[in-house]
């Protein structure tokens, strides 16, 4: 059996200094991309994890591949050294501040000036060389997102058997937004290198396909229709046909649409876990008779916090009777290095002063900012109490949270359960689109969703409910992992070398 590879720029663990030395810890909470890439590990057959780690806190005992045995089993993670100005330049510059604004549709907000291509490219290289060293023909290498896009093209020179998959946790946009990059050709040209490209929805691969197609001699090979309950035609992100195949320079490229899905089993464990249970029952007591609003992300333009929060005020404003009753809980967990996030975090913490000041008073404040994260195990219980879950993103690749929010609600038939608000532009209003689903560029469609969330009744909650937690248990992580399986195997089938290849007539 053929081994996994996984090129991710982080480790998949946390590293600590403890009196001088570094040590690593396995995250506790089995939720988020790392613990769902790790499990991949968990089948016996081993395998590597490439990624960085900055020389600023290097020891003089660095060890470049390390042999790690946790929970899942033993794989090796093997570290590239990043210099402070490599790291600045690849993750903060580049990626943050050019690719980041293009792939979630913000042109207005590329910022081309400071990019230093040739450092990209040095990073993306230096993956590569790490992944070839850990792999052998036929061993599958999986990329994960866009700050790698140069991975599989120089991989093919380095290794020019193995088999690559690429997985884009973010949009991929439309050709006329795509075409702004200036490095656009050698990007699509570098994914062209890939056996199979994976993407949360059919409109991002739509979207690849288009760009793929524009730029090279690709032909769309297969196609399959999308899902009845998965195209509601005249939405945002809906499409009618996912492409599965294209064929370019006689390769096939298998290409995929499946979201990434949360962890619903750990979700309902920690729903009915007692600690969760007494935070929630502290959080209801704390509220009193007023309702919870809870918006939770990090802080970043396109997640749509400011226009969330100039939405929270209008509400105030239009319907004084909800003032005293409803309370914001604004999660907005901060980011450090990026400053157009900055600007972000300073105007959201304006706004939250200004709508406090505004509707205050000495007891009571609408808003309350969390500008750090919260142990994921009361932010369930915050999800629990919340009488509406907001979340309304500019543009979003898929968005966890209002996955998670659904799961974490009750199921017993008297069970109050609260609402869910979710933006037309994050990848999950294809799949939950028995939400309330919002254009957040419309102050009188943000405005009314909000309200029919406030003053929706619990029958009408609960049907919804009923159908979002079908179809988040029905694409949960698992099905995500096991759709990965399925097109690796036809990976290993495919493109094979001239010599592997079986001879018709000769096939057992
Ligand atoms: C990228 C894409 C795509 C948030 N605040 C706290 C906290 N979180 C956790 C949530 C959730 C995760 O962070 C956020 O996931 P999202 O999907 O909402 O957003 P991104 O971080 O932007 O992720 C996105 C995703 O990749 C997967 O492919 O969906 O579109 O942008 O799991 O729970 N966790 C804790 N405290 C917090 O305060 N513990």
């Amino acid at each position: 059996m053929s081994k996994l590879i996984i090129v991710y720029h982080r480790q998949p663990y946390e590293e600590v200094l403890v009196d001088g030395k570094v040590e690593r810890r396995e995250p506790k909470s089995p939720n988020g991309i790392i613990p769902s890439l790790k499990s991949f590990f968990g089948n016996g057959n081993g395998g590597s994890w490439v990624a960085w780690t900055s020389t600023e806190n290097a020891t003089e005992e660095f060890e470049r591949v390390v042999n790690i045995t946790d929970s899942i089993g033993s794989y090796r993670v093997s570290r590239l050294q990043l210099t402070p100005e490599q790291v600045k330049s690849f993750y903060h510059v580049t990626s943050k501040e050019a690719l980041w604004p293009i792939l979630h549709s913000f042109k207005e907000r590329y910022n081309y000036m400071p990019v230093d291509w040739s450092t990209f490219r040095e990073v993306n290289w230096q993956f590569a060389q790490a992944a070839a060293a850990e792999a052998d023909d036929g061993d599958i290498v999986w990329v994960h997102d866009y700050n790698l896009w140069l991975v599989p093209m120089y991989l093919r020179q380095l290794k020019p058997n193995v088999r690559i998959a690429f997985f884009h946790h973010t949009p991929f946009p439309s050709a006329d937004m795509f075409n702004v990059l200036s490095w656009r050709a050698e990007i699509i040209e570098s994914l062209l290198a890939c056996d199979a490209i994976g993407f949360h929805i059919p409109r991002y691969t739509a979207n690849f396909v288009a760009i793929a197609k524009s730029h090279f001699d690709v032909e769309e090979v297969e196609s399959i229709p999308v899902r009845n309950e998965f195209s509601s035609r005249g939405m945002a992100l809906s499409e009618e046909r996912a492409p599965t195949k294209i064929r370019y320079q006689g390769r096939d490229i298998h290409l995929s649409s499946h979201p990434v899905g949360v962890d619903v089993d750990y979700i309902e464990a920690t729903a009915k876990n007692s600690e969760t249970k007494t935070k929630l029952a502290k959080i209801r007591d704390y509220l009193g008779d007023a309702r919870l609003l809870l918006s939770v992300s990090r802080t970043d333009y396109t997640k749509g916090g400011v226009e969330l929060l100039l939405a929270f005020e209008r509400l105030l404003k239009a319907r004084p009777e909800l003032v005293g009753k409803v309370r914001l809980m604004h999660v907005s967990v901060q980011a450090s290095n990026v400053e157009a996030y900055d600007e972000v975090q300073q105007e959201i913490e304006s706004l939250c002063g200004r709508i406090n000041g505004q509707f205050g008073t000495f007891e009571w404040q609408p808003v309350a900012l969390l500008s750090t994260p919260v142990p994921f195990r009361e932010l369930v219980a915050y999800y629990q109490a919340a009488d509406v879950c907001w979340v309304t993103p500019l543009c979003d690749g898929l968005n966890l949270v209002s996955g998670e929010f659904v799961m974490a609600q009750r199921d017993d038939e008297d069970a109050d359960v609260g609402a869910l608000v979710l933006s037309e532009f994050a990848g999950a209003a294809v799949e939950l689109n028995e939400s309330i689903l919002v254009n957040p560029f419309s102050h009188a469609a943000m405005d009314s969703a909000i309200s029919q969330a406030i003053d929706m009744p619990q029958a009408e909650r609960r049907a919804r409910m009923r159908e979002l937690k079908r179809k988040v248990r029905e694409l949960d992580i698992k099905s995500w992992s096991a759709e990965q399986d399925r097109v690796f195997a036809l990976v290993r089938e495919s493109n094979l070398p001239k010599d592997e290849e079986p001879e018709y007539g000769n096939v057992a």
